[in-house]
Order: C-alpha cells, then sequence, then structure tokens
C-alpha cells in the first residue's frame, strides 16, 4: 500500500476526470489517497474510506493584488507530505501543479517522489507563452518522472521547450463498467428523435480550439442526406455564438444544445456517430469515452486524434477543417448499416485493448514502484 497525493483541476475537464478516476481506481486497490485541490474534484461522487480531501485555501490578503494560490498550493502540498507521509505526489497539468510539486518536495521534510501527467493545454498552449516557458520545462525536468497523454504530445513536448527529460507514454483510459452501451427508447422520446433519424454528438467544453462550427457546417451536409438530429453537449466561450450559427443555418429543429451533462453513457449510447475536429487536441478523452459505449467517431488529423481512432476500422481521420471529407465520410458510414456495426464493435474492443482503466492504472503503478 502506498501513500499518494493527487493534485489535479477539480472542475469538468479531461485532465480533472482522469485524475479523479486514477484516484478511485488505485485507493480500491487498497492505496490511500490524498486529494489536494481548490475544491472536491466533481467526479468523486462515492464514498471511499481511503480516500481524502485537502482543500486549498487562499489568502484574500487586501495588500495582495493578486491571491497567491500557487503558493498556497504548494505550502499545502508540503503539509500533507508531512501529516500524512505522501511517498508519491502525482500532478496533473504541468502548469502550475508541477512547480508547485518541486517547490513543496524541497520544503518538505518526508521524501516523496513527483510524478507529472502532461495532458496537452499545459504544453501546446501555455508552452507557447513565453512568460510561462522556461517555468514549465523546469516544472518537467525536475520532476521524478513524467508522463504524457499521447505520443504527439511527447514529441511536442520535446519540439516546444527542448526538454530532455525521459517521458513514459500513459494513454487516457475509460471506466467501461461505467460507459457500456446502454440503450434507452426513452431518451430518444424526451428528445423527440424520430426513429429514422441518426444522432450525431459532439461534446467539448465549446473552447475555440474544438471548432464546433465544423460540427455543425458537417451536420448541415449529413442532414441534407439522412434525416439525423446533432446533440451538442456540454458549455463554454463559444456557446452562444453557436447557437446564432444554428439559428442563421435554420437547423433550430435538428440541433439540441444539452448544456453540461452528467449521464453521458446514456446519451452516447443514442448516438449512431460522434464527431471530434479540434485544431488541437492531445488525446481526445470524450472519443474513449464515445467508443466504449459503440460509437464509431470520426476526428481531425491533429495531435493524439490519430492515435485513438483507427482510420476505417473503428471510425475515420480527415484533415483539419475538411468538412467537406467529414460530413462524406458520415453520410457513407451512416447509411452502410452492415459497415457501421462492425465500426461500432471495433469501437468497443479497441477500447478494451487499449484504454482499458486496469491496464492504465496498472501502467502508473508500475512507474510509482520504479521510483520507490
Ligand atoms: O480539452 C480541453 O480543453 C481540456 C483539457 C484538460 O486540461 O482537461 O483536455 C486535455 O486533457 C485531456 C485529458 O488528458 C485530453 O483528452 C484532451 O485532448 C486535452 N485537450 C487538448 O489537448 C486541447
Amino acid at each position: 500500500m502506498k501513500k499518494i497525493g493527487i493534485t489535479c483541476y477539480p472542475s469538468v475537464g479531461g485532465s480533472g476526470i482522469v485524475a479523479t478516476e486514477l484516484g478511485k481506481f488505485l485507493a480500491k486497490q487498497g492505496h490511500e489517497i490524498h486529494f489536494i485541490t481548490s475544491s472536491v474534484p466533481f467526479r468523486l461522487n462515492n464514498f471511499f474510506s481511503n480516500i481524502y480531501f485537502h482543500e486549498v485555501e487562499v489568502n484574500h490578503y487586501p495588500v495582495f493584488q493578486y491571491a497567491p494560490y500557487d503558493l498556497a498550493l504548494a505550502n499545502k502540498m508540503a503539509e500533507v507530505i508531512d501529516t500524512e507521509e505522501l511517498d508519491i505526489l502525482h500532478v496533473h497539468y504541468a502548469m502550475p501543479h508541477a512547480i508547485c510539486a518541486i517547490l513543496a518536495k524541497q520544503m518538505a521534510t518526508k521524501d516523496v517522489k513527483i510524478v507529472t501527467t502532461l495532458h496537452g493545454t499545459d504544453i501546446t498552449v501555455l508552452g507557447i507563452d513565453k512568460s510561462l516557458k522556461k517555468m514549465i520545462k523546469y516544472g518537467i525536468e525536475q520532476s521524478d518522472a513524467v508522463t504524457a497523454v499521447s505520443n504527439s504530445l511527447v514529441k511536442q513536448t520535446k519540439e516546444m521547450l527542448a526538454v530532455e527529460k525521459e517521458m513514459k507514454v500513459v494513454y487516457n483510459f475509460v471506466d467501461t463498467s461505467e460507459y457500456y452501451y446502454q440503450p434507452s427508447e426513452a431518451l430518444k422520446k424526451e428528445y423527440n428523435i424520430q426513429s429514422n433519424e441518426k444522432v450525431i454528438v459532439h461534446i467539448s467544453n465549446f473552447r475555440k480550439v474544438k471548432r464546433i462550427q465544423d460540427v455543425i457546417y458537417a451536420f448541415r451536409k449529413i442532414n441534407e442526406k439522412i434525416p439525423a438530429k446533432l446533440l451538442l453537449i456540454g458549455d463554454g466561450p463559444e456557446y452562444s455564438e453557436m447557437h446564432q450559427l444554428v439559428h442563421t443555418l435554420h437547423l433550430e429543429d435538428h440541433v439540441l444544445f444539452l448544456g453540461k451533462q452528467s449521464n453521458i453513457a446514456a446519451l452516447f449510447s443514442i448516438a449512431d456517430l460522434k464527431l471530434l475536429p479540434s485544431e488541437k487536441e492531445s488525446f481526445g478523452l470524450v472519443l474513449i469515452e464515445a467508443m466504449a459505449c459503440g460509437v464509431p467517431c470520426i476526428g481531425t488529423n491533429v495531435g493524439g486524434i490519430p492515435e485513438v481512432i483507427e482510420h476505417n476500422n473503428n471510425g475515420f481521420i480527415v484533415e483539419l477543417g475538411d468538412v467537406e471529407d467529414m460530413a462524406a465520410k458520415a453520410i457513407s458510414l451512416l447509411g452502410d448499416d452492415k459497415r457501421w456495426q462492425a465500426f461500432s464493435k471495433q469501437a468497443i474492443t479497441h477500447v478494451e485493448n487499449h484504454f482499458h482503466a486496469e491496464h492504465i492504472v496498472e501502467a502508473y503503478q508500475q512507474i510509482y514502484d520504479e521510483l520507490l
């Protein structure tokens, strides 16, 4: 049994989901888990007697122009390392978590090993920012072990930050006891989806990099050939602009904005196709969540997406911005039931073989063992 601290962004987001699910799986295997975060991670919904939550409290003293969250986090990490005698502190997202962890290690009395997992935007977006670049590189190089969620992210990190440190690829995972095909005609009825209609789905945090306009334009073309509904799930900065686009294209009767939803597996189970036309995506956790529920996916030839979707086997890879191709591939798959069934089955098998929670959690445990 090990004592493992985990820090992540606790609100909705792939990195927070992966970190929380990892903590839950490690706890099930008997490890003692200490989440050190600004609030309770949103996926930490069940009770576990061996999972503890340590809240980072920030001092809002009026002299501080900016409340020093990062320093408060480092201080809390050091406190927890010593009082709980942590063996490992596993931080998800380099900025600022890796840097805080290194500072905490220096402050603490108990020796602890720092594992940093890179999730994507910490490198592909923040790594470009001159005001943070040196610090991100430092955080990576000073960690005892570094993992990244795709080969593409390792390559990008090396290129952008000139990092020499070994970075192991540990893919993201999905809990297949939660994400599996669970059909519901009642749910289709609730959304007024007719029996002849196909269901296309997109889930994201509605940021510009997700290119939701490509989903909508592709959907318009699909809907011209095949009766369909588009479920747009999530919320974020692009929400109202996308609403406006749907209105301008007169697609209101076909596009449903569902906002943030918790029962994603049930929604995937009524879907026939998932679209992810992102311009940046280190992995695309939603892809494996969809595939686990038997939903074929179409994604762009960007970042880690081609490591997740097997072109022509459980989905398709298209070039960034090629809405025509995305729509054509969707129409051909949705119009060929036999091929769709094969893709759907292959999607489930692909997840079982490559992104199964048990195997990935085991890979992280091996990294911890090597360090101790
Ligand atoms: O996609 C986002 O904008 C959220 C971001 C995050 O920090 O949670 O997701 C990143 O990490 C996920 C978990 O590893 C990956 O599945 C996403 O691909 C990655 N997002 C990007 O690279 C844009």
